[in-house]
């Protein structure tokens, strides 16, 4: 039984007009990092006094230690490659895993230099502002990279969250649902204003898109 966030959905069960609100949420929460199976322990030397910047460059540096030198004063032109991000513990099970990369790249392509991956980690941290953390899960969930989460954008993130188990049809009728609770302005697609009033209505989206690292 495929598993939509907060929603089980059952061989017949109709879409109906609660799945606006109910979807809206797992849209906006199941962005989260945080892998649904056994977490590793973390590599990360939990030394008193070693800051989070110095932790998670020492993360960094342990993904690809042939590649990132450990003296990095001079700023090596060093990007780790999609393929070491994706797979870390936190992201290897999140559907939104190669979005998340390519919305932190600057380059779009999933690789990150050690900036890419601290601003990555900042936003997706539990001190991050709300209005931060919407503006990047509006990205990331804006797959065409047009400025709007549109249809095609919502049966994406849907078809992910959902792990390809929905038929077509089914995709539709969420991604109807979902518009019809969140577009403001009846334009057909989500704004980021759109999806900032969303987020102010998801009380718990603050604590729930973050990696725990
Ligand atoms: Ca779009
Ligand atoms: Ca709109």
């Amino acid at each position: 039984m495929p598993v939509l966030g907060c929603v089980c959905l059952r061989p017949g069960l109709r879409v109906d007009d609660s799945w606006g609100p109910r979807v809206l949420w797992c849209v906006v929460s199941r962005c989260r990092s945080e892998p649904e199976g056994h977490v590793p322990p973390t590599t990360l030397p939990a030394l008193p006094g070693v800051s989070l910047p110095h932790r998670l460059f020492y993360r960094y540096q342990d993904l690809a230690p042939q590649l990132v030198p450990l003296s990095y004063t001079s700023r090596p032109d060093v990007k780790v490659p999609y393929e070491l991000i994706g797979s870390m513990p936190e992201l290897k099970d999140n559907p939104f895993r190669q979005r998340i990369a390519r919305v932190f790249s600057d380059d779009g392509d999933g690789h990150m230099t050690l900036d890419n991956f601290l601003d990555m980690f900042s936003v997706m941290s539990e001190m991050a502002p709300r209005d931060l953390k919407a503006y990047y899960a509006f990205k990331i969930y804006d797959f065409n990279d047009d400025g709007y989460i549109c249809v095609w954008d919502l049966g994406q993130t849907v078809t992910k969250l959902t792990r390809g188990e929905l038929s077509a049809e089914e995709v539709s009728l969420v991604c109807e649902k979902v518009l019809d609770e969140a577009d403001g302005d009846h334009d057909g697609r989500l704004s980021l204003e759109d999806f900032q009033n969303v987020i102010l209505r998801a009380p718990d989206f603050l604590s729930t898109f973050h990696i725990r690292i």
